[in-house]
């Protein structure tokens, strides 16, 4: 089953939006099958957004990621990776459709709320890279059969 690596960061745990987010996904119909809360070293934040290192916003985005209590989770279900991001929205807020995470609750690029992996590849490897495999897991909603055919 497809999963997918999510992160409420500092400004979605401070603004008390941690429950409204869960909420969407869950709501949604996809199955938690990691969760954490916890602050983020530097070693994971740089290892994290490892691809934007030559960025002019690489230095300020570790900052932020580090500054406060994060939400690590692992969400699963088919289609999980696409529908999270779209459920995310935009990375600029302001581009961000009303409904989506970031339309409704952010209008800072910097302080967008919330991470999602961005494909298959990337969904592995951030799970990996967050979650050791004991911390997942594996179980099916009583729920499933009022889900999915
Ligand atoms: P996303 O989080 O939508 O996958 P990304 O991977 O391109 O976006 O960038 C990672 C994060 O870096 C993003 O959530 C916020 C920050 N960021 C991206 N572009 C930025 C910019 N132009 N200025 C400041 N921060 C930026
Ligand atoms: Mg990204």
């Amino acid at each position: 089953m497809e999963r997918t690596f999510l992160a409420i960061k500092p400004d979605g745990v401070q603004r008390g939006l941690v429950g409204e987010i869960i909420g969407r996904f869950e709501t949604k119909g996809f199955t938690l099958v990691g969760l954490k809360f916890m602050t983020v070293s530097r070693e994971l934040a740089e290892t994290h957004y490892g691809v934007h290192r030559e960025r002019p916003f690489f230095p300020g985005l570790v900052d932020f990621i580090t500054s406060g209590p994060v939400v690590a989770m692992v969400w699963e279900g088919d289609g999980v990776i696409a529908s999270a991001r779209k459920i995310i929205g935009a990375t600029n807020p302001l581009n961000s459709e009303p409904g989506t995470i970031r339309g409704d609750f952010a209008v800072n690029v910097g302080r967008n709320i919330i991470h999602g992996s961005d494909a298959p590849e990337t969904a592995l490897e951030e799970i990996a890279l967050w979650f050791k495999q004991e911390e997942l897991v594996s179980w099916q909603p009583q729920i499933m059969p009022w889900l999915r055919e």
